[in-house]
């Protein structure tokens, strides 16, 4: 992408939602004979134009390694990709560029805290709080955390309705408690987490809150500082851009303290064998060579994320989330899980006795694209003591007739099962 290109995205028009599905060529295909129907944004969204136009510009016309050349292309690439960070850290209202760091995700992005920020103060006996309706990549790399310091992993307990219970949440904030980990949304259930009332409790005992966002960041406006999130972790490819690039947001005084994650290229300012000295945040945590087009296509996501606007994606999305759910509702023999009175965008459900695989598969039949299985939140399934769960999950693309459509297949897939 040239630098004219760069500045046509920046400057992009204000985009009506009713128009952006035309935006994601991915969309426009049958499936099966059928048009398709997309929707399991919550794995993984499809990407519009704009993101898909920058990654191919990028590859065809400024590739080259970043932060290492004099030539021109290395510039431009470094332009590119440091201008999705400035991109990164305004979406979320971060105080300063330098407490932006690239991951390959939000999964890498909570390993990295948990092994960098917490392993070295970690003691036998001290505390991580969790809840339990997180995501594995929330959970396992805790898990991984205690068995290597003798630390305890404690779970905060969830409700029927699939919201956590803030009362005992907060309760189990004691005085060993070094960290508490939540979702923002629920991958699974699709629960809004209370993070400002979490955030201010865990505060108030000077205990610091990674917030898992991967679920929350194409749906809903953040402000990580007034949320005063200690470390916030998102995934690109969740809100329209690339696999293998995501964010770990966190404040710069907890950077200061954190030795790198990994050790290489471009995180250090000198390299003796006698000793190293590490480079400034954030390349202290950006190790080898980076995912160069992917952070160009999470750049160019954020830009058409705000050409769109995040209050109206919301808007459309809850509109969209209770006509899903009030049609879901229609059904008989449905069960629906999570059921939350604070959701977002993700609406898990049951159909008789039918396994939710079948009833993935009978519906890709149809066209129709869902997500079927534990959704790595094994825990909530045992919870409600069911194997899994169909989902169907919503982006800013989708409209009515997408949910018409479902359960028009999901009425075929009960007469096939009758
Ligand atoms: N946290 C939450 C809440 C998630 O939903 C996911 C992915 C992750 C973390 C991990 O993100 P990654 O990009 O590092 O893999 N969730 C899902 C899902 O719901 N279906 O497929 C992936």
């Amino acid at each position: 992408m040239t630098h004219s290109a760069k500045v046509s995205i920046l400057t992009a028009e204000p985009r009506p939602i009713a128009a952006c599905r035309a935006d994601f060529p991915g969309l426009a295909q049958e499936i099966n004979g059928e048009p398709l129907v997309y929707l399991d944004s919550a794995a993984s969204s499809q990407a519009p134009n704009v993101v898909i136009d920058a990654v191919a510009d990028y590859q065809r016309h400024d590739h080259a390694n970043v932060h290492r050349g004099v030539h021109t292309l290395s510039h431009r690439a470094t332009d590119l990709y440091e201008g999705a960070r400035d991109a990164v850290q305004e979406f979320i209202g971060a105080g300063s560029r330098t407490e932006i760091v690239f991951t390959r995700g939000t999964t890498e992005a909570i390993n990295l805290v948990a092994q960098s920020y917490c392993r070295p103060k970690l003691d036998a006996g001290d505390k991580i709080l969790i809840t339990h309706l997180e995501h594995h990549s929330n959970i396992v790399p805790w898990q991984m955390l205690c068995k290597q310091t003798g630390a305890e992993l404690v779970v905060a307990p969830i409700e029927q309705t699939g919201q956590v219970d803030t009362r005992q949440l907060i309760e189990l904030m004691d005085d060993r408690v070094r960290i508490v980990a939540v979702a923002h949304v629920s991958n699974a259930l699709g629960s809004i987490l209370p993070l400002e009332e979490i955030i201010q409790a865990a505060h108030h005992r000077d205990i610091p809150v990674l917030v898992d966002g991967a679920q929350a960041v194409p749906h809903l406006s953040i402000d990580v500082r007034t949320l005063d999130a200690d470390f916030y972790a998102f995934s690109g490819h969740k809100m329209f851009a690339p696999t293998g690039i995501g964010i770990l947001y966190a404040k710069e005084a907890l950077l200061e303290t954190m030795p790198p994650y990994q050790g290489g290229g471009d995180m250090i300012l000198e390299v003796r064998f006698d000793g190293t000295t590490y480079n400034e945040l954030p390349y202290k945590f950006e190790a080898g060579t980076p995912n160069i087009s992917g952070a160009i296509g999470l750049g160019a996501a954020i830009h058409y994320l705000n050409s769109v606007g995040l209050d109206e994606i919301a808007a459309h999305e809850n509109r969209l989330l209770a006509y899903l759910t009030r049609s879901l509702e229609g059904i008989d023999d449905i069960r629906l899980i999570g059921t939350a009175d604070n959701k977002a965008s993700v609406q898990s459900f049951l159909l008789g006795d039918i396994h939710p695989h079948d009833i993935g598969t009978i519906l890709d039949h149809q066209g129709v694209a869902i997500r079927t299985g534990h959704h790595c939140a094994m825990p909530v399934m045992d919870f409600y003591g069911i194997p899994g769960t169909a989902r169907a999950s919503l982006a800013l693309y989708n409209n009515e007739d997408d949910i018409d459509r479902l359960i028009a297949a999901l009425a075929k897939t009960k007469e096939i099962f009758a």
